[in-house]
């Protein structure tokens, strides 16, 4: 993960050097030109008509100079009310001794019926399994992976028993997180899901791999016993504080300016409507099909919804039939 944040740092700060040779971010108010979908004939038919409506947005807000506090996350997607709890979060190859293939990492009441259980793992690197031992219970999961962090948890106050997630590295910090709990004498998986997990004052956060507009990846909050996401749309990941501070020029609540060179369709209060090209945008969040991106202006006063077609077999991002990498000059991760 740290290789992970390091290269995500890296290329925030590629991204906000081609953005600043691009022309100073703030130097123009954001400029939306709304089309009119109710009139496509009449816009085709008269010159006059083809001339959009077009909404001079109000001069860009510079952020605080001196603020360095970690940047929250911007907009109000309803985030889950705090119903988890992390009891524990156990480093499985610390626990390790050396050249044993397993090791006990706690006893723990995790089916609730009153009396404590050895939990623990088992490694067996000629078969690349893991299996996670509650007691008498236990499942084997497949995995390469020599990097395993297990949350004990309680993702669900109102269940009898509290849960594990299995955090696993499959190499080059491509991680899957397995989410289990005790049931009879068998411990079930709720989900896997491709990310790496965190874990908050608010929840578990779930790290996913992304392409949309260069970013790496995004997170969303996860909880309940299904081990389910809280939001349909996930949040750009953000970088340090530190890194905030150093790189205002670019940065706006943590997340990189884009810098657009071709006009980029899109919806503006749910009208369709163009934002030119000049102008440098904020990946605020994007949905879990990678389907839709929510953007705003520099200065946040237009907040718009691209649709995206997400080829997920050549991994591409098309926008209008066109390549995500010919809106901007400034994608780290370009199709
Ligand atoms: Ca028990």
């Amino acid at each position: 993960m740290k290789k992970l944040f390091a290269f995500l740092l890296i290329a925030l700060l590629l991204c906000s050097l081609a953005c600043g040779t691009n022309g100073t971010p703030n130097d123009a108010g954001a400029e939306v030109t709304r089309t009119n979908p109710a009139e496509p004939d009449a816009q085709a038919a008269s010159p006059e008509a083809q001339q959009p409506e077009t909404a001079q947005v109000s001069e860009t807000a510079q952020p605080e100079a001196q603020d360095t506090e970690t940047p929250e996350i911007p907009e109000s997607d309803p985030v889950a009310k705090l119903r988890t709890e992390l009891i524990e979060v156990f480093d499985v190859m610390e626990h390790m001794e050396i050249g044993a293939s397993g090791t006990t990492l706690c006893s723990h009441d995790l089916d609730g019926d009153g009396t404590e259980e050895d939990i623990g793992v088992e490694i067996d690197m000629e078969e690349d399994t893991l299996t996670v031992i509650d007691g008498e219970r236990s499942i084997t999961l497949e995995s390469s992976s020599m990097v395993y962090y297990i949350y004990l948890c309680d993702l669900d106050a109102s269940s009898p028993y509290h849960n594990l997630i299995v955090c696993a590295d499959w190499g080059s910090d491509s991680f899957i997180a397995t989410a289990l709990h005790p049931e009879g004498d068998r411990l079930i998986i709720d989900r896997q899901v491709d990310g790496y997990v965190s874990w908050d004052d608010e929840a578990f956060w779930v790290d996913e791999l992304t392409g949309i507009f260069g970013t790496n990846s995004g997170v969303r909050p996860y909880s309940g016993d299904a081990f389910e996401p809280e939001s349909e749309w996930l949040v750009c990941a953000v970088p340090s504080a530190e890194y905030v501070a150093e790189n205002r020029q670019n940065l706006y609540e943590g997340g990189v300016l884009l810098h657009l060179v071709r006009d980029l369709p899109c919806t503006v209060d749910g009208q369709p409507a163009v934002i030119t090209k000049g102008n440098c945008l904020l990946l605020l969040r994007f949905n879990d099909s990678h389907t839709q991106a929510k953007v705003c202006t520099e200065d946040r006063s237009v907040q718009a919804i691209v649709d995206i077609d997400f080829n997920e077999e050549e991994w591409l991002y098309l926008i209008d039939g066109v390549e995500q990498d010919e809106y901007f000059d400034n994608l780290f991760y370009a199709d």
